[in-house]
């Protein structure tokens, strides 16, 4: 359970507790569609059938509060940032790929290069307009600084 953290584990046992309306411990899997519905999430009937087969994981037909966590977590984790410390590590690690003479920062030629083995259909004005938006400060150079930015779209 470690996709949710305390304060969504509260929030969650109010929410379960409140349509477990007989107080059985369980929510029968026909209120989910009402349940994501109020969470802003309209689902059409077969894929709600998948996500009630895949959190049900045990077939009764009622969820449990853990498989309605492992509900909650698919639909609260699924719009927020992936996790930014492993994918800057990763990103971290790319870049050093990149940087093979280990100068802290890779030229926009290398960049170029890159792209192009990425893209092959990338035009070289394509290209230009990217490097320009990447190389933030026109250094012709690109810190990892300035990678992060164009790998997180931030
Ligand atoms: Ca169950
Ligand atoms: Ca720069």
């Amino acid at each position: 359970m470690d996709e949710l953290d305390k304060t969504q584990l509260v929030l969650l046992k109010n929410a379960f507790d409140a349509f477990d309306h007989e107080k059985k411990g369980v929510i029968a899997t026909d209120m989910i569609g009402t349940i994501l519905e109020m969470l802003g999430h309209e689902l059409d009937e077969a894929s709600l059938n998948e996500i009630i087969s895949e959190v049900d994981q045990d077939g009764s037909g009622e969820l449990e509060f853990a498989e309605f966590c492992s509900l909650a977590a698919k639909f609260l984790t699924e719009d927020e940032e992936p996790d930014d410390e492993a994918m800057v590590k990763e990103l971290r690690e790319a870049f050093r790929l990149y940087d093979k003479e280990g100068n802290g920062y890779i030229t926009t030629d290398v960049l170029m290069e890159i792209f192009k083995e990425l893209d092959n259909t990338i035009t070289n004005d394509d290209l230009e307009t990217m490097i320009e938006e990447i190389d933030a400060d026109g250094s012709g150079t690109v810190d990892f600084e300035e990678f992060l930015e164009v790998m997180t779209g931030e």
